[in-house]
């Protein structure tokens, strides 16, 4: 059985390749391995120096995460084992990094003595993303390589930096051009230290990078400050704010322990099991039945955007950033150019934010070409997605016309947010063609895209429609077809009873507070303002509500002219066009139809609340689950983190169903039912795991 780590002799130096594919994951076996590879080194009298790089596409991806439920991490060698052998080498250690050098695969080499990597690797701590800190001195030894301010950056932030940012930081001894041959760099690096004069300092011993924060010990107090809007709820990112502190006003050892401690605390932790879950999430939902890596995709080089409305605009945008060109095409030229004027905007406002160049702009705008000629945009599109208005009369008069006028190998899409996809489906002569792509308003900016799989959309298209959406910087997830698709239709289930809450006794400030402070960014009054109340209302003239009462304040505050943030008064009042500030009105307005309703308005606590409005959306989701709409639960954590804001340190609402206990959610549920018959009838699924003592996470169709 093939080592998963590699030892060859090259000129004297003593070669330690990792080869555990995919992303040579510090488990268990390749640390015994790389142990064993580094004894062999060290009895070896005509090795002199070692190199220690990765095989396949990557240096490493750090810990193996899979071991955290185990505690295999834990076991001998560890991390910590491998960095002291490395670390205390009477023999030069050099690291020679491609690819991504990520976490432990970072924390390794920096206790390498030099450190090489090939043009454009990857390199960072990103344990924070997964609700940890560096666990293996990456928080006591980068700030020793790089300085503090740059150390704080790499870890609070987990993102990586290239190798071409790492060498002026200090953090690489050399970057190697691409073609170059990185070991040999490597090799050549080690003999120099193992025939200088003075050997080479361990980074645990370098201290001078630490003065400038040791004069300013207020540093991390302000780093906090900065950091609270952004991190509001999570716990890794203040700790290893911490554990940099340390590494300041500690000695190494203390530092050191001080970081383990934080370590383990956080990676038992709700955060960080939540975390994880989520990173095996997003990769997880690239799993689709029936589309495997050797499904044919078709090529998108060029896209048409049928709608220069706000969904319109928004998805030629995100071609646009793609690099990808784009037509956009509208019936009349007056809302031709009030599109592409928004289009403008909308690029204008980043630019004077400075989050785009101005070159960028015009490059993005130059991708984008109106049109109103609908014939010519369509005849030659590799892609056509249409975001006219939600009427099904309309969209199947346009598909109808695609039908005749595209290429036999274009996809053709429709934005709907709730219309039957087959039935538009239904009147071309290419159904396998056809598919629902569900982008979230504003479509330039939220990152999630419900693809809808039709009952004849062909595996060819889908896998053709997931990979656009990786290109569009987009979380694709598919669902099946159903009243409103898997996004919207949980939500109506959390939103309804929102209306319910403050007919019964609670007010929209309160319902918000309650959901503010359970993590979202905004509570559904608040989101209701920002998305309009006028265009929530025009949809359920137009189609409609899923079956059953829904409270009717809603269509008073659209009859009062209270449209939301655009009119500066909807659910609060907007004095600076964002804050929402409780308004009298609204309030009386809410007291008369509980009246109306005859409804004994009662004091409703704050988990009532919660419950009433999260648990709802738990139950449609079951039900979503077992109809076989989305793949796996973990799909529908995706969705609620990406398309309304959950809070990403709570893993999702099913994730947080299965920590509450499925058993507590139904009890609760029930204890509801009771009270509303018409409603919240718990889903066969929830009263099926709860008997068998079942998790969500746990469940699958199959
Ligand atoms: N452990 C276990 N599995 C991993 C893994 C890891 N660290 N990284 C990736 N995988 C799996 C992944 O689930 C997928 O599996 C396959 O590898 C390909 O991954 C002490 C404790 C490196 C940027 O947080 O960010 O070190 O789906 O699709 O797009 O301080 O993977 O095929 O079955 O993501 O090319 C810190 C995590 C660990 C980095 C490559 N490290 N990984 O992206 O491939 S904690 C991280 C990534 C730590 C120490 C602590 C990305 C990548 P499957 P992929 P990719």
């Amino acid at each position: 059985m093939s080592q998963p780590a590699r030892f060859e002799r090259i000129d004297g130096v003593g070669v330690v390749t990792l080869d555990n594919p995919p992303v040579n994951a510090l488990s268990l076996e390749l640390r015994i391995s790389v142990r064993d590879a580094f004894a062999q080194g060290m009895d070896d009298p005509q090795v002199g120096a070692f190199v220690l790089t990765g095989g396949g596409r990557m240096f490493s991806a750090g810990a193996d995460i899979t071991e955290f439920e185990s505690g295999r991490s834990n076991e001998s060698p560890t991390l910590r084992d491998l960095i002291d052998l490395v670390e205390d080498s009477p023999k030069p250690v050099v690291a020679a990094m491609h690819g991504n050098a990520m976490g432990g695969g970072l924390e390794l080499p920096l206790a390498c003595h030099a450190r090489v990597a090939a043009s454009g690797t990857r390199i960072g701590l990103p344990e924070v993303n997964i609700g940890i800190v560096p666990g293996a001195g990456g928080t006591q030894r980068l700030p020793r390589v790089v300085g503090v301010q740059a150390a704080l950056d790499i870890i609070v932030s987990g993102k990586p930096i290239t190798a071409e940012k790492a060498l002026p930081a200090g953090l690489v001894d050399e970057v190697v051009p691409s073609g170059g041959d990185l070991v040999a760099a490597a090799v050549a690096l080690a003999k120099r230290l193992a025939t200088s004069a003075t050997p080479p300092q361990k980074t645990r011993d370098r201290d001078d990078k630490l003065a400038e924060a040791r004069a300013n010990p207020g540093l991390f107090d302000d780093y906090r400050k900065s950091i609270a809007r952004r991190s509001r709820g999570f716990e890794a990112p203040f700790a290893c704010i911490d554990c940099v502190e340390a590494a300041v006003s500690k000695p190494f050892e203390e530092g050191l322990k001080f970081e383990r401690d934080t370590f383990q605390t956080l990676r038992t932790s709700g955060q960080a099991k939540a975390l994880r879950h989520v990173f095996f999430a997003e990769r997880q939902v690239t799993k689709v039945r029936g589309v495997g890596p050797d499904t044919k995709e078709l090529p998108i080089r060029k896209g048409v955007v049928l709608g220069c409305g706000t969904m319109g605009g928004g998805i030629a945008m995100c071609f646009a950033n793609a690099g990808i060109p784009v037509t956009v095409r509208e019936h009349e030229q007056a809302a031709l150019d009030r599109g592409m004027d928004v289009i403008r905007k909308n690029y204008a406002a980043t630019v004077s934010k400075g989050r785009m160049s101005q070159e960028a702009m015009d490059v993005c705008m130059g991708l984008i070409t109106p049109t109103l000629d609908f014939d010519a945009a369509v005849t030659d599109a590799d892609i056509v997605i249409e975001a006219v208005f939600e009427n099904m009369d309309l969209k199947r008069e346009i598909f109808d016309k695609l039908d005749k006028l595209c290429r036999p190998d274009a996809v053709l899409a429709t934005n709907t947010s709730s219309l039957d996809v087959n039935e538009i489906a239904a009147v071309t002569s290419r159904p396998q063609q056809v598919l629902g792509l569900h982008f979230f308003s504003p479509a330039n900016v939220m990152k999630l895209l419900e693809i809808v799989r039709g009952e004849k959309t062909s595996p060819e298209v889908l896998a053709t429609a997931m990979s656009l959406s990786k290109k569009l910087g987009k979380v694709g997830v598919v669902v099946g077809v159903c009243d409103s698709f898997a996004a919207n239709r949980s939500l109506y289930a959390y939103t309804r009873q929102a209306g319910f809450l403050i007919e019964e006794g609670a007010l929209p400030e309160q319902v918000d507070r309650v959901i503010t402070d359970f993590g979202f960014p905004m509570g559904p009054f608040a989101v209701g303002d920002l998305a309009g109340i006028d265009v929530g209302y025009k949809i359920r003239q137009h189609r409609g509500i899923p079956e059953g009462r829904y409270s009717d304040i809603a269509d008073k505050l659209y009859e009062m002219g209270r449209y939301g943030q655009k009119t500066g008064k909807g659910w609060f009042r907007y004095e600076d066009g964002r804050t929402p500030i409780p308004d009298p009105e609204v309030t009386e307005l809410i007291l008369e139809t509980s009246k109306r309703l005859g409804i004994q308005r009662r004091e409703i606590s704050d988990e009532e609340i919660l419950q009433r409005c999260m648990y709802p959306l738990i139950n449609e989701g079951a039900r979503i689950l077992e109809e076989g709409i989305v793949e796996r639960s973990s799909d529908l954590d995706l969705i609620w983190l990406y398309g309304y804001g959950f809070p990403r340190y709570r893993g999702g609402p099913m994730f947080w169903a299965d920590q509450l206990g499925v058993k507590h959610v139904l009890g609760v549920l029930e204890a509801f039912h009771e009270e509303q018959p018409d409603w919240l009838e718990p889903a066969p699924l929830l009263e099926k795991l709860a008997k068998e003592g079942g998790t969500f996470g746990g469940w699958s169709a199959e």
